[in-house]
């Protein structure tokens, strides 16, 4: 089984002008994460992935054309989390078929479901798969903030290997770190990858990665390296980039930084916005700033 620690862009997907996916774009996409970003994974299907607005096929169409561009060459985690629990194992099923290193699934979210049915879900995914499952924690998003007794519930489970925190909750952090010695935690904001890399994480999943990543790079192993003064020079840089992402719509603009490298990053899944005029001369300033 690889090790899984590592830097791993939470992979954007190129849609076309009718909003299908855009494979060779995708592809594109891929190889700019592989060849230029020099990532060591790819988190496929989260957030960054659009996936909370795909159909179930569209979601095995992207799993499959990753897989088929990455080949062994670098690490891949399906995230296959849905709130259609079924889904979720028929895609877990599908992914472990195709030769991904692990799985991992956001916390099921909308409904209010109680802890025991929050563990029900992820025991469910995990018992129907030889695989490794990285638990998708994003509050902010989900609304789902288990305590860390909680999490330790769940890291019980051999097959539950690990957790993606996308949260600022340092606090937290630090006791999961502490607690859990063993467990593999990812940070999930990479504005924050070098307080996360202090308290010892062992990787990081992110979308700016899909441009950022040679930068965060360095971050990551001057922080582990505990070079934190260099490092936050550059965590500096990177926080002025991502708030001016962040300032221009994320996604779109993400995909705008990396049509100006060359990739075919395409457009964003309705129901989120085409590009305006504006947003398109601003993504083009931001390209030149920091990447020109
Ligand atoms: O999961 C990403 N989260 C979302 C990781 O996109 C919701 C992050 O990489 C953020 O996009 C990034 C910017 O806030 O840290």
């Amino acid at each position: 089984m690889k090790d899984l620690k590592g830097l791993y862009s939470a992979l954007l997907v190129s849609f076309d002008k009718k909003r299908e996916i855009n494979e060779k774009g995708l592809r594109q996409i891929i190889r700019h994460n592989i060849d230029v970003c020099k990532m060591d994974g790819l988190y496929v299907g989260g957030s960054t992935g659009e996936n909370f607005m795909l159909s179930t096929a569209e979601k095995k169409r992207i799993f499959e054309i990753a897989k088929d561009e990455v080949k062994d060459d670098i690490r891949l985690i399906a995230q296959v989390g849905s709130i259609n629990l079924k889904e979720s194992i028929e895609l877990a099923k599908f992914v472990t078929d195709l030769g991904y290193d692990a799985i991992s699934a956001v916390t099921p979210f909308y409904y209010k479901f109680s802890f025991s049915e929050i563990k029900h879900y992820y025991e469910a995914i995990v018992n129907s798969v030889d695989n490794r499952m990285i638990i998708y924690s994003i509050p902010f998003l989900t609304g789902v903030d288990m305590s860390l007794t909680q999490f330790g519930e769940l890291f019980v489970h051999p097959k539950i290997v690990g957790v993606k925190f996308t949260a600022a909750d340092f606090f937290m952090l630090e006791r999961m770190r502490k607690q859990f010695p063993d467990v593999l935690i990812f940070a999930g904001f990479d504005e924050m990858l070098l307080p996360a890399t202090v308290l010892g994480v062992d990787g990081a999943i992110g979308s700016t990665y899909n441009v950022n990543g040679l930068r965060a790079r360095e971050i990551f192993n001057l922080a582990k390296q505990e070079r934190v003064g260099e490092a936050l020079k550059l965590q500096h840089q990177t926080n002025d980039l991502i708030s001016d992402i962040l300032s221009n719509g994320l996604y779109g603009t993400i995909k705008l930084l990396l049509q100006e490298e060359g990739v075919d990053a395409g457009y964003c899944r309705e129901p989120m916005q085409d590009y305006s005029l504006e947003m398109i001369a601003r993504a083009k300033e931001i390209h030149k700033k920091y990447f020109g």
